[in-house]
């Protein structure tokens, strides 16, 4: 098939998650068109089956707020016409579901019928999508969409609880290629990070609000009091600055490590540890899969969705929000024995096998065919 996939291009895991399929679909010989304001941070190769199309916004003194729903609508009927796009795929609704219907309606009008798949990831329903002043245009992008997808049963029940939902909401999980961590590195290159006798504990986020840092900060103030161990916090965003001055503040400038964005993820948690993920909200919690199949064993809060992924006693433990005595005790749980921490390191990897991408692609493919079979009916519907 013919698909474009609109997404955010930079390292939120709704971008990550649109990327990563769209790159399987290529392998399974689809065509996939990625629409967005810049190439996607993970979407290194491009090839005959990968296009990206940029979108710009003319800047224009007369505008307060540059129109990029309106933008990214009108490169969508552009794309999909000079291409033979056969299915439009948008990821995060926010203004995604939004200027794709304007896009199928544009393209109606030409009696070209393209079914729009609108995946939820989240924020775009927890945080943003809920706000009063985005809630009627999300309602109405979300009910006008011809497939729902949500990545999480948790997501799923939220969304039918904040907003009047009149469709089928399929749940359709985000998932992990094992093919690429089948090839582990042989020298993790951990001496670059910790001695010998220093575990290991990797945080990665945007590092917003939601997130919890200081949580972060806190646990691993507890742990590195009974164990030898170095925090390594790689990501960026609003609440990193506060985070570098809480730990200086806690006198653990020299233990914690700020790495900033990265595209070697797995690189580094080869040599992790332990995990940490306190979220406040968290629709599913891909950052706590890619530490899982790394054999890395995650300590979270039990919000939203991460309690599908993360499973209590078996991949790591799971606290109330806001619990850091309860997750820094769990952490020495597993710590403290090698052989405990090497018990939840293979559990870890088990567990994230649970989420192949070869589980997960036929899904949408199913649903794709779906969409694409009924693209008349659901057009005159
Ligand atoms: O976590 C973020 O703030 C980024 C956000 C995004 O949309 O990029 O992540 C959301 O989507 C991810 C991929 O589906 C989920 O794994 C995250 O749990 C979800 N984040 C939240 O719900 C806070």
């Amino acid at each position: 098939m013919k698909i474009a996939i609109v997404c955010y291009p930079t390292f939120g895991g709704s971008g990550v998650v649109a990327t990563e399929l769209g790159l399987a679909l290529a392998n399974r010989g689809h065509e996939v068109h990625f629409v967005t304001y810049r190439q996607p941070v993970r979407l290194e190769l491009l090839n005959s089956n990968v296009h990206f199309h940029e979108v710009h916004v003319p800047e224009y003194p007369l505008f307060h707020y540059q129109p990029y729903e309106l933008a990214l609508s009108s490169k969508l009927v552009d794309t999909i016409k000079l291409y033979g796009i056969e299915l439009l795929h948008v990821h995060y609704a926010i203004p995604h579901a939004y200027a794709g219907y304007m896009a199928k309606k544009m393209l109606e009008e030409e009696n070209i019928f393209v079914p729009m798949i609108t995946t939820l990831h989240g924020t775009d329903i927890t945080l943003v999508g809920k706000h009063p002043f985005y809630k009627p245009a999300v309602n109405f992008s979300i009910n006008q969409s011809d497939v729902v997808t949500s990545v999480s049963e948790s997501l799923k029940e939220r969304t039918l609880e904040f907003f009047d939902i009149k469709k089928e909401i399929e749940v359709v999980p985000n998932f992990i290629d094992k093919k690429k961590y089948n090839s582990s590195f042989t020298d993790c290159q951990r001496s670059l990070m910790a001695k010998d006798n220093e575990k290991i504990i990797t945080h990665i986020s945007n590092f917003r609000k939601v997130k919890r840092i200081p949580d972060i900060i806190h646990i691993f103030d507890k742990i590195q009091r009974e164990i030898p161990a170095k925090l390594v916090m790689v990501g960026d965003g609003p609440e990193k600055e506060m985070a570098e001055m809480l730990t200086d503040d806690l006198g653990l400038t020299n233990k914690v490590i700020f790495l900033g964005n990265s595209n070697e993820i797995d690189r580094i948690l080869c040599f992790s540890d332990l995990f940490l993920l306190p979220s406040e909200s968290e629709s599913f919690g891909l950052a706590a899969l890619e530490a899982m199949i790394n054999k890395v064993p995650v300590i979270s809060s039990n919000a939203g969705g991460i309690p599908e992924v993360n499973r209590h006693g078996i991949t790591g433990y799971l606290s109330n929000v806001g619990d850091v005595e309860d997750m820094a005790a769990n952490a020495f749980k597993i710590l403290k024995d090698d052989a405990v921490l090497e018990t939840f390191k293979e559990n870890a990897r088990k567990v994230a096998m649970e989420f192949d991408i070869l589980k997960v692609l036929p899904l949408y493919e199913a649903i794709y065919k779906k969409a694409y079979d009924g693209r008349f009916k659901n057009a005159f519907s």
